[in-house]
């Protein structure tokens, strides 16, 4: 194989040497002396491998021999070395509730060396004030709510409450005095407003505490002072007859009626 592929260089080289040279006849035009040829070239190295060959045909079967016996175990060999650590394993369960701890020493008593007897003293008490002052409060709503329903209306300060009679101006007078209050001197459309809800509500006239008992055709309040306010209706007061009263008429408005005649009785409370 080597040899072949010497020889087939060397006539390719030959050959590329002879037509060069012809070349070179007609652009040079002068004469030229053949050499003697060259040596052989030296081997060529070794083609790569062939394909595979078929396999060869099947050899005779050799002859058996006894086994001998089996030899006793060995001695155990020298320990491993030590393995990689292992994966984290599971969370486990949660566990039972501990038991109560044991109650702690009592502390030491707080310093008030700063603070005297008298002043303790004084703070105790109006923190049991401020106590009480909440529990009386709570109670005074609750009884208020029970006191306004249908018989009391309030404006202001002011709470006014009826009896649910019908009685006379010195009757009623009477009555109120008697309960701590006394007759209703409305000063304003707000107080006007909450006499007159009862009033509506018992569908009654109701006398004030203003007459003019004292002085014909001047209205006092029962300390004798004039007044600050009225609500007159139209053309009264009329002095019909013997009228030294006054009567809230439904509309809320005033007419002056004698003493004697019968009209709920509503207080007020300050
Ligand atoms: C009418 C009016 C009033 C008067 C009464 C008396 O209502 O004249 O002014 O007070 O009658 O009944
Ligand atoms: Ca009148």
């Amino acid at each position: 194989m080597a040899s072949l592929t010497w020889v087939v260089s060397f006539i390719a080289v030959t050959a590329i040497i002879f037509f060069t040279g012809t070349e070179s006849d007609t652009s040079l035009a002068c004469s030229v002396i053949q050499g003697l040829p060259g040596l052989n070239g030296r081997d060529g190295r070794d083609g790569i491998n062939g394909l595979k060959g078929d396999p060869g045909a099947q050899g005779t079967p050799g002859s058996s021999r006894t086994p001998g016996m089996r030899g006793s175990i060995g001695p155990p060999g020298k320990e491993g070395p030590k393995g990689n650590v292992g994966l984290n394993g599971l969370p486990g369960q949660k566990g039972n509730s501990g038991a109560q701890g044991v109650e702690g020493p009592k502390g030491e008593k707080g310093d008030n060396s700063g603070q005297s007897a008298t002043l303790t003293n004084v703070l105790n008490r109006l923190s049991s004030l401020e106590r009480q002052m909440n529990q009386l409060k709570q109670s005074i709503s609750s009884k208020m709510k029970a006191l306004l329903f249908a018989r009391g209306a309030t404006a202001g300060e002011k709470t006014f409450v009826t009896s649910g009679k019908e009685l006379t101006y010195e009757e009623s007078k009477a009555m109120c005095l008697k309960a701590g209050g006394q007759l209703p001197l409305p000063r304003n459309s707000e107080e006007t407003k909450a006499i007159l809800d009862i009033a509506q509500y018992y569908n009654l006239h109701v006398y004030l505490g203003i007459t003019d008992i004292q002085t014909e055709g001047v209205f006092r309040y029962p300390d004798g002072k004039t007044l600050t306010y009225s609500n007159w209706n139209t053309n009264e007061p009329n002095q019909d007859g013997d009228e030294d009263c006054v009567e809230m008429l439904l509309s809320g408005k005033w007419n002056d009626r004698a003493c004697k005649d019968k009209r709920l009785n509503i207080c007020e409370f300050s």
